[in-house]
């Protein structure tokens, strides 16, 4: 009796100390999200979501969003930047007085480009003008989801920080349906600003811990998450024809 009791025991204690040490591995996923407005001074009337989901050093992020110039690229990053305001900017952000806001007058309040959401290959700041790689918003909408995007320890904490910002950039000034105009892109004097200035903003604000079972930030956060699945619905079905749903599951599933 009393070995079986030890050894019961000893058991009991390894699967206590097992699960402290596998623990952090299993620790939550936390997540962001963002309502996505158009970005003051800029002429678009668009709007979205989106949520990203930090595991470790691997986030993945969803995206939807509608009302953008059609079937041109659109620049698409997360931004922060220690120093930044953390909002989206404001008409007050407007320096050179033009009545738009370009992306490096964006910066004091959104920061720099952290992570570059191409829809293949690099996601380092390095791909923020990628043309070849973002999503150009056929019918003017963007459902954008890419998993296992690898980023700093840093940029992780700062994305989970709820103080980082999702920006999408490209807008159309004078409406002739593509990027063009006399004035150059702050970012690349080889392209027009319409094809760079930013279109939609929104900050990725921290879900509380826990999420639903929290009582007080409870209803911003269903909110938020319910509008994310309800544009992410729409765009499943407008996609349902390309095979898109099957790998998106497939995604899912892995
Ligand atoms: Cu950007």
């Amino acid at each position: 009796m009393r070995t079986t009791t030890r050894i019961a025991g000893a058991s009991i204690a390894a699967a206590a100390s097992l699960a402290l040490a596998v623990g952090p591995a299993f620790a939550a996923d936390s997540w962001v999200s963002a309502n996505l407005k158009p970005v003051a001074g800029n002429g678009v009337q668009g709007s979205g979501t989106a949520q990203v989901t930090i595991s470790g050093t691997e986030v993945k992020v969803e995206m939807a969003a509608t009302g953008l110039l059609p079937d041109q690229p659109h620049a698409a990053h997360i931004h922060y930047g220690e120093a930044a305001r953390h909002e989206c900017p404001t008409l007050g952000d407007d320096t050179n007085d033009d009545h738009h806001l370009n992306t490096t007058e964006g910066g004091p309040a959104y920061g720099d480009i952290v992570v570059s959401l191409t829809k293949t290959g690099d996601t380092s700041p390095k791909s923020g003008l990628a043309v070849d790689r973002f999503d150009t918003a056929p019918g003017g909408k963007i459902s954008y989801e890419r998993g296992r995007i690898n980023v700093t320890s840093a940029v992780a904490e700062d994305i989970a920080s709820g103080e980082a910002a999702i920006v999408i950039h490209g807008v159309d000034y004078n409406k002739d349906g593509k990027y063009s105009g006399d004035t150059k892109s702050d970012l690349d004097p080889t392209l027009p600003t319409e094809a760079t200035d930013p279109a939609l903003c929104g900050v990725l604000v921290a879900a509380p811990a826990g999420g639903m079972q929290t009582g007080g930030g409870m209803s911003s956060t269903t909110n938020d998450n319910g509008m994310l699945l309800a544009v992410g619905g729409v765009a499943l079905v407008a996609a349902a024809g390309s095979g898109a749903v099957a790998a998106r599951r497939a995604r899912a599933r892995g």
